[in-house]
């Protein structure tokens, strides 16, 4: 493989869009390898060679592979961020509020919720029903929803006033719960109309729904 070649694999999910949504913030020069979950593509011998997890995203740079969209996103920055685009956190207290935000987006919005409803709902054939899972996980997320309702409450972004990866991973979260019928409060709403505004966003989202 060409190894200043960056190819993102996957397609078609809140999980893939991250990773694209950070390269075209960053306007690298990449490509995107359309494969789907639950479509075989991710099961094969040459990805399992690249992801032994056979799950996407992931990112190949040269002969570097990483997974997990938080990684991916974050080294992304860390490798080809500048500061007319998006820069990594610039000392060990920045790092960590962005490591807070992550954190709690990924560990308590995707998780522990939107993923929960994903799987009782739409992969229910996979993961069966389970309706009062469903009904926990919504209310889970509206509880938890509200820290970040009042942190935005007079702020455009999450951190620092700057767009960045948490504001990505939030907007990804967002878009999520509003296509799982959770309704969102004003202040959320306009959040999220601000970032998918972003021209960044809407070529992602292009790329990432080509197969869909
Ligand atoms: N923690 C991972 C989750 C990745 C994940 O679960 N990906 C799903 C799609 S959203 C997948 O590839 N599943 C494999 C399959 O079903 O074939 C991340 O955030 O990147």
């Amino acid at each position: 493989m060409n190894k200043k070649e960056i190819i993102l694999w996957g397609v078609g999910t809140s999980r893939t869009i991250r990773p694209i949504w950070v390269a075209e913030e960053l306007g690298l020069s990449y490509k995107v390898k359309p494969i789907g979950p639950r479509t075989g593509e991710t099961q094969t011998d040459a990805f399992t060679k690249i992801n032994p997890k056979q799950k996407v995203p992931l990112l190949q740079d040269g002969d570097f592979c990483i997974s997990e969209s938080p990684a991916i996103c974050r080294y992304l920055i860390n490798q080809y961020g500048l500061a007319e685009n998006i820069t990594a956190p610039a000392c060990a207290q920045e790092k960590a509020r962005e490591d807070e935000w992550l954190s709690f987006i990924y560990g308590e919005l995707d998780e522990t919720s939107l993923y929960v409803i994903r799987r009782h709902e739409a992969l229910a054939a996979i993961y069966g029903e389970a309706p009062n899972a469903i009904t926990a996980a919504k209310s889970y997320f509206q509880k938890h929803i509200s820290v970040a309702e009042n942190r935005l409450k007079d702020r455009k972004f999450l951190i620092q006033n700057k767009f960045g990866v948490a504001d990505i991973f939030l907007t990804t979260c967002l878009i999520w719960a509003e296509g799982s019928q959770i309704e969102l409060s004003n202040i959320l709403t306009e959040y999220l109309s601000n970032m998918t505004e972003r021209s960044g966003y809407k070529r992602a989202r292009i790329k990432n729904n080509q197969k869909l």
